[in-house]
């Protein structure tokens, strides 16, 4: 098994890159090689590997430089037209340029595109929404919700009462009328929905009856399914949810980030107030010119045909696997990601084993847990795949089977040394047909 680590002097520079991308690098080079090896480095891992973990993406050469720019250089606590520092005259327009693609991308009346991420979002949230040790309903990480809707060491479950919902066992799916018995025995003030690790449609609609009927806010987490919404692949949140909150950068291929949308006037007001000055300072002013520039990029027409492509590539990858032994989670997909339950193909193979041989082949993936699964969440029985990362390189639907066969070789040969190497030459190679966005 190859288990060497990159080193300074073994980093190719992607013959891919986009031109400005090499310049960034020459000068880098001149001026600090230490630093702009490791960059090159990370720039040609993901240049001659296979991204499958569901929540990252390739972002535009457009989106990645312009989180470089001179907005980076100044603080800009509060919003645009009430800053607390002089000189935000370009800062309030971008800010308000970003703010408004997020509400025209998601159809609501309300954007704050200030916090940092998908977590920081949801602690704005929270704050407006209900106060310390109100009742949270929400799916726990271990069945695919996320840390930051109840995990006893987050804030939410530090904080809060979390009480759970989960999947049906059998169906491995959302039971609404199990959800809404629990809602009557708790009632909760919180409710949460969207997931980490969840592969099939959201009834937002349902949510809400639920939250009406106990008179719980009903928060909707879309970081993971944010660009099928925008694009109209998904059903959206609203006019469902009180709050909804995302990240940037996963399906929606903007900047890392977070999001913070509503349509109701007087929780607006409320969650900017929990962004800024409730839960963060200073905005990151050079990933919100990133972000303006991402949903730009999103309300183009080519936007719902990539992630119209993105499902149908999920659907087609999981029919491969399926037929190869695999079993998904829930019976299949209908979004950008699938969880595979690892045994029914081998018993003894854990997701860390997965993950591992995977990588020294050029496959990168996450562990994750499969419902009710035995092993812990540093092993897993399964793997969470998504597609797309592979979509914006231009993978379609023939080449989710060729990535379904080398998923399944690499598997099945136990982390075999010289296949998962061998299958590393034939992924680097494929890729050079399938650059990174340049
Ligand atoms: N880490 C993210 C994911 O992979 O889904 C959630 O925050």
């Amino acid at each position: 098994m190859n288990t060497s680590t990159a080193s300074n002097s073994d980093q190719q520079v992607p013959d891919s890159l986009d031109p400005l991308a090499g310049e960034v690098l020459a000068m880098l080079r001149q001026h600090d090689p230490e630093a702009a090896d490791i960059m090159a480095g990370e720039a040609q891992r993901q240049a001659s590997t296979l991204e499958l973990i569901a929540s990252e993406n390739h972002v535009s050469p457009v989106v990645m430089h312009a989180v470089g720019t001179w907005l980076t250089n100044k603080y800009a606590e509060g919003y645009p037209g009430k800053r607390y520092y002089g000189g935000c005259e370009w800062h309030d327009q971008i800010e308000d340029l970003a703010r408004e693609r997020a509400k025209s991308l998601f159809g609501c009346g309300f954007a704050n595109v200030q916090p940092h991420c998908g977590a920081n979002a949801n602690i704005a949230a929270f704050m407006a929404l209900i106060k310390p040790g109100d009742t949270v309903l929400s799916l726990p990480i271990k069945s695919g919700g996320h840390l930051s809707h109840g995990l006893k060491p987050n804030f939410s479950g530090t904080f809060y009462n979390i009480v759970e919902y989960d999947l049906d066992p059998e169906t491995e799916r959302l039971d609404f009328d199990e959800i809404a018995r629990i809602a009557r025995e708790c009632k909760p003030d919180l409710i949460i929905c969207g997931f980490s690790a969840y592969s099939r449609i959201i009834d937002f609609a349902a949510f809400r009856a639920i939250a009406d009927e106990v008179g719980a806010y009903l928060l909707a987490d879309i970081a993971h399914i944010a660009g099928l919404v925008a694009a109209g692949v998904h059903p959206s949140p609203f006019p469902h949810a009180h709050v909804v909150t995302t990240t940037t950068h996963k399906t929606l291929r903007g900047p890392r980030g977070g999001l913070a949308l509503s349509d109701d006037p007087e929780i607006a007001k409320l969650i900017d107030r929990k962004v800024f000055p409730g839960s963060q300072g200073g905005p990151l002013m050079h990933v919100i010119g990133a972000k303006a520039v991402a949903f730009g990029e999103a309300l183009k027409p080519g936007f719902r045909t990539y992630q119209e492509q993105v499902v149908r590539n999920a659907a087609t990858l999981a029919g491969a696997l399926v037929e190869k032994g695999y079993r998904l989670c829930s019976g299949g997909t209908e979004n950008h990601l699938m969880l595979v339950d690892l045994r029914p193909r081998d018993a003894e193979l854990t997701g860390s084993d997965a993950q591992d041989w995977l990588e020294h082949a050029g496959i990168i993936v996450n562990k994750n847990g499969i419902p009710n699964d035995p092993r812990p969440p540093m092993v897993t029985s399964g793997l969470r795949l998504g597609t797309p990362a592979l979509t914006t390189r231009g993978l379609c639907e023939a080449e989710m089977h060729t990535v379904a066969d080398w998923l399944d070789e690499v598997m099945s040969s136990g982390g075999d040394a010289a296949t998962c190497s061998r299958v590393r030459s034939e992924i680097a190679e494929f890729c050079r047909s399938f650059p990174l966005p340049h």
